[in-house]
């Protein structure tokens, strides 16, 4: 779960167990898609609560710009990780045993006015990997020419099944 890329992690992902890293996986893979450097950590909100200040306060300044933070049940680690940071954070809600992530869901969206979290799908950690790309592109030419290939190909691929079903 290091950083593999070979490039300084600008994106951190933070998962609040490792039961979480198949889901956050997917957030690190499309980072990696795009070239940028990503390190991920499993911090709790509630387990290992002072290590997540630290974390969260310092992120800003070790040279992070997007936080991906997924947690399941009670997840209050991306809410509690965009208290401490000035970083756009992006919540990925995991499935949950009894409630199938709705409790995630709902205790990651429902963030009081000032403090959002920007969330994506229950087990969303792809598309959570390709937003903090797409915040990344805003000021980043070339990552903005990969993001526009990447859409590109995607819409290929849509039509790619149309032609396919046509037949
Ligand atoms: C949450 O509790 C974690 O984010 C995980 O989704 C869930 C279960 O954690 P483990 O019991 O697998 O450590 O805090």
């Amino acid at each position: 779960m290091k950083n593999k890329a070979t490039k300084k992690a600008i994106v951190g992902i933070l998962m609040g167990s490792d039961s979480d890293w198949p889901v956050m996986k997917a957030a690190a893979d499309a980072c990696h898609e795009f070239g940028i450097g990503w390190e991920a950590q499993v911090i709790s909100a509630h387990r290992t609560p002072e290590d997540l200040a630290i974390y969260a306060s310092g992120a800003q300044k070790r040279g992070l710009r997007v936080i991906i933070a997924g947690a399941g049940g009670a997840a209050h680690l991306p809410g509690v990780t965009a208290a401490m940071t000035p970083l756009p954070v992006i919540g990925v809600p995991i499935e949950s045993k009894a409630l199938k992530g709705l409790d995630s869901l709902l205790s990651i969206v429902q963030m009081p006015s000032g403090v959002p979290v920007a969330t994506v799908a229950i087990g969303g950690g792809r598309n959570a990997g390709i937003l903090a790309a797409q915040i990344l592109a805003v000021r980043d030419a070339a990552l903005t020419q990969r993001m526009v290939q990447f859409k590109e190909r995607l819409a290929e691929e849509s039509r790619a099944k149309n032609r396919n079903l046509a037949r």
